[in-house]
């Protein structure tokens, strides 16, 4: 561990977010590969190949100290093209490397390999990285551990150990395959027909799969790292006859609170102690869907198990006797999520909640139906889609900050993404038929550099209606107030919190409500915005925010990496 060791220096003056040099000094350079490529798990009674990191689901775990730099080389050896986002990591000014297929980059076609810079700056404990193209990020995931730098120590007993607990979907198909036809057909991907905990099924499908096992020591206090990579479901998590202690999510500190349970959704990370302070004995951990909308779920309990050394035989309870909300008990969502508060401490970043605000924009969140103009390939005559304020988000075929950075391209993207609803209706009131009123195309929202943004997501009745993920790439932000019905934007805001709201990067807009975030526009570059239920970001429930350069070298997009991007077939 050297003082500004080589490399750290020219970015020294760029990094945003970092409030003291010190940190920047210490700051460490890591270099890792990821071989991705074809190997064969067998699940369920069948075995499937599957593209995964270093033949492992899930992926190998990346492990570095706040403030660092890690140069991750990810070799395809698989037969088509992916992508790769670490998800909440800010990339101050660094979009180049922030992953998203046809949004920052164009894929790394097999046989090639790319180097991506990921640039910490303030997030602290638990992220990961995952594949950012079609469905792939179903096997191509896995955590990225951010442990406090060397001089720094935690805002609580150190545990005496961490583990992490990725909490996944299974399907016995193959995920290109999946998403290709169902894009297609015009119809949904199915439901999962299966859980995983880091990579195990557990004991309650019928095929005798794996169970995932954390050994403890009686006395001990671990720190659970617990990340939601499945596919389209929000999870509740719990420990039989042990307490739960939330002390971070999404990379930021969060005041400490007990809890039975938590409440996860897909995309988000959350920091759990919990002590080893029950019987000698084996206890279930167990998962399960919390599913509020009218669209159908697989609401199997998934099991791990919490073994304390030296104890002998199988879990003490029936794991269905395991204390978990019931799959659609929103009540037990919201009020979980409203005790998640920011810690005021000095190992998170310095509380800086916008008060006035720039920009303002309302977006409504819609699934909808078109018309299947291809009948030799539809199975009904609509296919689904689905929308923010009635547009949905085309792919294109050239990255969009390749055509915005160049200038050059033209007709990839426009910068008329509506900043309100284009009409006022009850958007949580009886709506079951789905929303017609749908145009497709790649909208974006322009930002300028340094304003002060609320953004408030209002869920809709539309079709299944329910609750939705919401992640930004490039930012975290503080989720300031959520409730349920139709946003007020005379009466509402005087509810926020302002005071000690929670600063994340994956929100849950929840079903016949809304949430509000606030940020300030501090990252020059082109930030992907989505649901991350997969099955919805497939149908267009995206967005892009462009953040514009802010006059000087320190508040612009640094240049392209010399050695170049992946090449787009469609140029
Ligand atoms: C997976 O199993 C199939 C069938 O046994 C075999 O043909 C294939 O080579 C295996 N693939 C890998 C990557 O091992
Ligand atoms: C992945 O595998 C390669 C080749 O075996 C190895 O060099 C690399 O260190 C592995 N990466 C990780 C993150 O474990
Ligand atoms: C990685 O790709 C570069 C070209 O971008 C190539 O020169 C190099 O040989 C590749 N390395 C490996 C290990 O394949
Ligand atoms: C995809 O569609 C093809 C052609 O209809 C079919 O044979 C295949 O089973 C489908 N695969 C999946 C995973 O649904
Ligand atoms: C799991 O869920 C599916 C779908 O709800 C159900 O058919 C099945 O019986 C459940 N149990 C197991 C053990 O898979
Ligand atoms: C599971 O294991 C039990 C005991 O070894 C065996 O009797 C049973 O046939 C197995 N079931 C399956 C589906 O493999
Ligand atoms: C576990 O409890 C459930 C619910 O009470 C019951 O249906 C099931 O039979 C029990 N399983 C075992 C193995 O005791
Ligand atoms: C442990 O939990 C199980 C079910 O969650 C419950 O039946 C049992 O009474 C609990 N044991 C203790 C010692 O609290
Ligand atoms: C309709 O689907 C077929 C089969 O995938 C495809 O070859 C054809 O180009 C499609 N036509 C249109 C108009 O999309
Ligand atoms: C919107 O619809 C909901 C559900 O039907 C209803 O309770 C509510 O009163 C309606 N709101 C307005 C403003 O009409
Ligand atoms: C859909 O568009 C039609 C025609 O512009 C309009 O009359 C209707 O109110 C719209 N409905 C919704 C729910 O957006
Ligand atoms: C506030 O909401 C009303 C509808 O309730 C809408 O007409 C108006 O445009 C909104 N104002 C702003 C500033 O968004
Ligand atoms: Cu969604």
């Amino acid at each position: 561990m050297g003082l500004c060791k080589l490399g750290c220096v020219p970015w020294l003056l760029g990094i945003l977010f970092l409030s003291s040099l010190e940190l920047l000094c210490m700051a460490d350079v890591h270099y890792y590969d990821l071989i991705v490529r074809e190997s064969n798990f067998t699940r369920l009674c069948t075995t499937k190949s599957m593209l995964v990191v270093n033949d492992s689901y899930p992926g190998p775990e990346i492990r570095v100290h706040r403030g660092d730099t890690v140069f991750v080389n990810v070799h395809n050896h698989g037969s088509y093209g992916f992508t790769i986002h670490w998800h909440g990591v800010k990339q101050p000014r660094n979009p180049w490397f922030d992953g998203p297929e046809f949004v920052t980059q164009c894929p790394i076609q097999p046989g090639t390999n790319f180097t991506y810079q990921v640039i910490l700056s303030d997030e602290i404990g638990t992220l990961w990285w995952h594949a950012h193209s079609d469905w792939t990020r179903g096997s191509v995931h896995g955590a990225f551990v951010i442990l406090p730098a060397p001089h720094e120590s935690y805002p609580f007993h150190p545990p005496d150990a961490d583990q992490t607990i990725i909490l996944e979907s299974w399907y016995n198909d193959d995920y290109l395959e999946l998403i290709r036809n169902s894009t297609l057909n015009g119809q949904a991907v199915g439901i999962p027909n299966a859980y995983a905990i880091n990579g195990h099924l557990g004991d309650t499908y019928e095929c005798n799969d794996t169970i995932f096992r954390m050994e403890v020591n009686y006395q001990d206090t671990y720190l659970l790292r617990i990340i939601n990579a499945a596919m389209n479901e929000e999870k509740f998590f719990s420990i039989a006859n042990h307490t739960l202690i939330v002390v971070a999510q999404d990379a930021s500190y969060v005041t400490r609170f007990a809890t039975d349970y938590i409440m996860i959704s897909p995309g988000q990370t959350m920091d759990v102690l919990v002590q080893a302070n029950q019987n000698i004995g084996q206890y279930y951990m167990v998962m399960r869907n919390f599913h509020d909308s009218a669209a159908s779920s697989n609401n199997n309990l998934t099991t791990a198990i919490f073994q304390y050394k030296n104890s002998v035989g199988g879990p003490m309870n029936n794991a269905s006797l395991v204390s978990l909300p019931e799959p659609d008990d929103s009540k037990a969502t919201s009020s979980f999520l409203s005790r998640i508060r920011n810690l005021r401490v000095r190992q998170n970043p310095p509380l800086r909640v916008p008060r006035a605000i720039h920009r303002r924009v309302y977006i409504a969140i819609s699934t909808n139906s078109i018309p299947c103009t291809n009948d030799s390939v539809c199975i009904t005559e609509n296919r689904f889609v689905a929308a923010l304020n009635n547009v949905s988000f085309v792919s294109p075929v050239i990255d969009i900050l390749q055509a915005y950075y160049k200038r050059s391209i033209n007709g990839v993207f426009t910068k008329d993404f509506p900043l309100e609803p284009p009409e006022y209706y009850n958007f949580t009131g009886d709506l079951t038929a789905l929303n017609r009123n749908v145009t497709m195309g790649t909208k974006i929202v322009m930002l300028n550099y340094g304003e002060a943004v609320e953004i408030v997501f209002q869920a809709t009745q539309f079709g299944a209606g329910g609750s939705h993920p919401f992640h930004l790439h490039g930012f975290s932000f503080y989720r300031v107030g959520s409730g349920s019905g139709n946003f007020n934007n005379v009466t509402d805001p005087k509810s926020y919190n302002l005071v000690d709201p929670p600063l994340i990067n994956t929100v849950h807009v929840p079903a016949s409500g809304w949430v509000a975030l606030r940020f300030f526009a501090n990252n020059p570059g082109v930030w992907f915005s989505h649901c991350h239920f997969e099955r919805h970001s497939s149908w267009g429930m995206d967005t892009v925010f462009i953040v514009k350069n802010g006059g000087t070298k320190a508040t612009s997009i640094r240049p392209p990496p010399a050695s170049g991007m992946p090449v787009c077939s469609g140029t």
